[in-house]
């Protein structure tokens, strides 16, 4: 847990990821027969202010020039040269105001130490550089980002300076393979991830001992700001990032620290859903079918629970499932919540109902380019670098395992709009029981969300947290996790003390539960819980 402190930041990481682009994009270019010339050029981010004032907002890096340089500080841009491998940082002359207020500034030579590259100048050095260092004929090549991300559907914008209209441009090549080369991970990323992980699961255990009466989220023209009262589920869904690096953990619970039956009812649903999931990630597997094995859990424990009537494989039909799961089962995770590339050239995105919402339908994969690292021909300057910085117990190849991670997050919300609209239609509507649902139209919803790395045998989640129900009701209580065998052994004792005393046989036919836990009673006439969070489907997963 986080108790270990952070991880040293390794910036031979970035190096890392120069090399495999360089070694992708040579191939690429190898493969259209075209030279091996020119430069791959970024810009990083700028630094902003607040509108028209002095007030200068955080800065956090463009994600591309975070994934290929690991470069902290704004205004810099980026040059890896395609023929030699070597990389060039090119850093904002400050002048001696900034020295003044901002504190001493850095020598060049800092940043090709902190950042290990082949060289740093400024950026009113770029053309004078670029030009020296091009070995093609004519005009220097430049490769420039230019692309659409598939979660946001906006454009990268390529780089641009004084002095640009002296080269050639070519804006389509890099955005694939960089994307690409994002998905999967080397063990360092990996090593940033599980941290980022062990905190978000400490914040999130944090916030169930104290049980996060009040939860601000939303956005500004409908703030989720409504107090959480006693009877009401809460859904927690944030994420630690570290060096870039995130994490993106959900967690729901009741706020008064016990499960009503209901509340167990969807919650173990969903749970079912994430567990079945995490037991079928593997290599060659299907996201589309990850997606639709947690919607069959989810519908097959609505149906048990009475919410639902009629046959669970004609809902499926229906896609009775994206009424109460409208997002993606997950996404892809790495130096943005939302890695980008689950939708390269030539994939095209479903238009069935859920399915459409999900960002990526790719096949999972431990990793393409590993037994091609092995034989790679890497540049020469980066092995070096490589071999000077302390890893060299591990061999390139070893350091290059590449691994995706993705975020499994399944959910189930009662959501006004999306039911009013089923009711209307004829074929969902048939197989929902209308006096059950009404119980659960102010529930909100449930969601669970753990983040795993997908290896040769299966997968690996990196999220620590309670999940079976009995697990969070004895947290909220005070114990600390992970629980210990006191805890454990006190929690079966009243268990087996409280199964004696309770009856009903129907109801553990009635209902299912992935839980250790008596089956709670199914559906009980009990008055309409108070409302949870108004706003479960404003940052959906
Ligand atoms: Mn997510």
């Amino acid at each position: 847990m986080a108790s270990h402190g952070p991880p040293e930041i390794a910036m031979e990481l970035h190096a890392l990821s120069r090399a495999k682009l360089v070694h992708s994009f040579r191939q690429r270019l190898k493969a259209s027969s075209l030279p091996l010339f020119g430069f791959v050029f970024l810009q990083g981010g700028e630094e902003h202010t607040r509108y028209c004032s002095d007030h200068v907002m955080l800065f956090r890096q463009e994600s591309f020039f975070a994934y290929l340089f690991g470069v902290r500080e704004p205004g810099f841009y980026g040059a890896i040269d395609v023929s030699t491998g070597k990389s060039i940082l090119f850093a904002p002359k400050l002048s001696e105001d900034y020295a003044v207020w901002s504190g001493k500034i850095k020598p060049l030579s800092s940043f090709k130490e902190r950042y290990m590259v082949s060289a740093v100048h400024y950026t009113d050095e770029i053309p004078g550089i670029l030009k020296s260092q091009y070995r093609g004929p004519g005009k220097p090549l430049l490769y420039l980002l230019s692309g659409l991300n598939s979660d946001s559907n906006k454009y990268s914008i390529p780089a641009s300076f004084e002095g640009n209209e002296a080269f050639e441009k070519d804006l389509t090549s890099l955005h694939p393979i960089l994307t690409e080369s994002r998905i999967f991970k080397s063990e360092l990323e990996l090593g940033l991830i599980k941290y980022a992980n062990d905190i978000s699961s400490a914040a999130h255990i944090e916030a169930l001992f104290h049980r996060s009466a009040i939860i601000h989220y939303g956005h500004a023209a409908a703030p989720n700001d409504r107090t959480l009262v006693d009877g009401d589920m809460a859904l927690m869904d944030m994420g630690a990032e570290y060096h870039f690096y995130a994490s993106d953990v959900a967690c729901s619970f009741p706020v008064n620290g016990k499960f009503s039956d209901d509340q167990s009812l969807v919650y173990n649903a969903v749970l079912k859903a994430h567990n079945a999931v995490l037991s079928e990630i593997k290599p060659g597997v299907s996201w589309i079918d990850m997606h639709k094995l947690a919607e069959k859990h989810i519908l097959e424990s609505l149906a048990k629970g009475g919410i639902l009537v009629g046959e669970v494989d004609a809902m499926m039909d229906a896609r009775l499932g994206a009424v109460f799961m409208p997002h993606g089962l997950g996404h892809f995770l790495g130096i943005d919540a939302h890695d980008p590339g689950g939708y390269p050239q030539g994939i095209e995105r479903p238009t069935e109902p859920g399915l459409k919402a999900l960002r990526t339908t790719r096949e999972l994969k431990e990793g393409m380019l590993t037994e091609d690292w092995k034989l790679a021909n890497l540049p020469k300057l980066v092995v070096l670098n490589m071999k000077s910085l302390k890893i060299d117990s591990k061999s390139l190849s070893e350091l290059a395992l590449e691994l995706c991670v993705l975020t499994v997050s399944p959910g189930c919300y009662f959501n006004e709009i999306l039911l009013n609209k089923a009711t209307e239609d004829p074929t969902l509507s048939a197989f929902i029981n209308n006096s059950a649902i009404s119980r659960f139209m102010r529930f909100g919803g449930v969601r669970i969300e753990s983040d795993v790395h997908v290896s040769s045998d299966g997968c690996e989640n990196f999220t620590d947290l309670p999940r079976e129900t009995w697990e969070i009701e004895v947290v909220m209580a005070g114990a600390s996790w992970p629980l210990n065998n006191e805890t454990i052994l006190k929690y079966k004792k009243e268990k087996s003390s409280s199964t004696t005393a309770l009856t009903p046989t129907t109801a553990e036919q009635n209902v299912s539960s992935t839980s250790e836990e008596a089956p709670p009673a199914v559906a009980p006439a009990q008055e309409m819980p108070a409302s949870t969070s108004d706003a479960t489907l404003t940052s959906i997963d």
